[in-house]
């Protein structure tokens, strides 16, 4: 939750939500409110998926829900799932929430070094004959070895679901990240690149996936109002759905800004001994959502003392993710040793990154750390 201090004047948040000016937004709501229709798949919404899925360019569906959380849901529900999920220890809560709350067990596994998502080489060793799908999760927007996970989905006939709540708008090897993988789910949270406020969408290009996760998300319902399986109220109402489309507008202006931001960080602090900032690989296009800052041994605080100075200044950078999932109370039965993920849990701090952060204060943040790498200001 943002805390009353984050929303204090002078603190430089890890990120800002984009928000749409707020005429068009008047117009929208006029619009909403003339329709007398304002949830329950209603014409904005209907307008929001339609545009969604030609911008997301993979030839499948999007399916909008409330949220991230309920995406991932509906996308390991319509999968028909029974026995275990592997996945990533180092990922937000709500990646492993999603399967737990299915009654599916999640199988967590380490990661990779570089990519810091779920290593294809260690799932391979993790298989067996209870594992039903693997649930990769493309950490910052990065993507999840996706030609490998798709090769070991097939060979081992496991279903591949995809957490892209970090990667709208995220390309590997000129192709939308969202095409990898059954089924994917993104989260369109106020604190993502691009957000409806709440919301999420899943998409896949198996109809038959896509009409479950339809049904899914309205109760389990069927066209006569019964319910013929499981589901929730996974509804997205019409100002999410109609922030949607105008944020859909801005998407590609404010990714030109967030781009601009990372690469002032990358000039600036890149050549300070003990701090990487995680780069695209070769062939991906970022979607610039996260600058992911990696605080190695030989920098002269440990992360978390960097986050503390920071802090103290007004500047709140963020861990993402810290703790480990595997770590927290309510996934201590799965408490085991996963050293990549356990040394990417201590190291990795998030900077203040969003469209409308001013050159003057992502200057603040820049003099701060390379102060504070030279030893000035501790
Ligand atoms: N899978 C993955 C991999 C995810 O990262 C997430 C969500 C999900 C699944 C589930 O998707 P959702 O069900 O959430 O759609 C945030 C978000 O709440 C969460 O959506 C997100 N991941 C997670 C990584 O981060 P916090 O606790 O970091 O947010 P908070 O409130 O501290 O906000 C961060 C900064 O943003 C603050 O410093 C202030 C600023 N802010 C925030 C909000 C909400 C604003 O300026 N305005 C705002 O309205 O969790």
């Amino acid at each position: 939750m943002a805390s009353k201090r984050q929303t204090e004047k002078n603190i430089i948040a890890v990120g800002r939500p984009s928000l749409p000016s707020l005429d068009r937004v008047t117009a929208k709501l006029e619009e909403i409110w003339h329709s007398g229709i304002v949830t329950n798949h209603g014409p904005q919404l209907c307008a929001f998926e339609r545009t969604l899925s030609t911008k997301l360019e993979n030839g499948g569906e999007a399916i909008a829900l409330c949220n991230g959380t309920s995406a991932l849901m509906a996308a390991l529900a319509a999968c028909d799932l029974e026995g275990e999920v592997i996945t990533t220890p180092f990922s937000f809560v709500a990646t492993a929430h999603a399967i737990s709350s299915l009654g599916l067990t999640p199988k967590f596994v380490d990661i990779d070094p570089n990519s810091l998502c779920l290593d294809p080489k260690k799932v391979v060793a993790a298989i067996t004959d209870k594992t039903c799908a693997i649930l990769g999760v493309h950490i910052y927007g990065n993507p999840c070895a996706p030609d490998e996970f798709e090769a070991l989905a097939k060979k081992y006939g496991l279903k591949l679901i995809y957490d892209a709540a970090h990667a709208f708008g995220a390309m590997h090897q000129g192709k939308s990240l969202v095409s990898y993988g059954d089924v994917c789910a993104l989260s369109f949270h106020a604190t993502k690149s691009f957000h409806t406020i709440e919301g999420g969408a899943v998409v896949t290009s198996d109809s038959q996936i896509s009409e479950r996760i339809k049904q899914y998300r309205n109760f389990g319902l069927d066209d006569h109002k019964v319910a013929q399986v499981l589901g929730i109220n996974g509804k997205m109402n019409e100002i999410q759905a109609a922030i949607g489309l105008l944020n859909l507008e801005d998407h590609a202006e404010n990714t030109a800004h967030r781009k601009a931001v990372y690469k002032r960080y990358v000039e600036e602090l890149s050549d300070l001994k003990g701090l990487k900032i995680i780069q695209p690989f070769e062939g991906d296009v970022s979607n610039y959502s996260y600058c992911p800052l990696r605080v190695s041994a030989d920098f002269s605080l440990n992360r978390d003392r960097l986050l503390s100075a920071l802090d103290r200044r007004g500047i709140i950078a963020q861990r993402y993710f810290y703790p480990l999932i595997t770590d927290m109370p309510v996934y201590k039965e799965y408490a085991q040793e996963f050293p990549v993920a356990s040394k990417a849990s201590k190291e990795m701090l998030c900077l203040p990154i969003y469209p409308d952060l001013s050159p003057k204060d992502q200057r603040r943040v820049i003099d701060i750390i390379i102060k504070i790498a030279r030893g000035i200001e501790l």
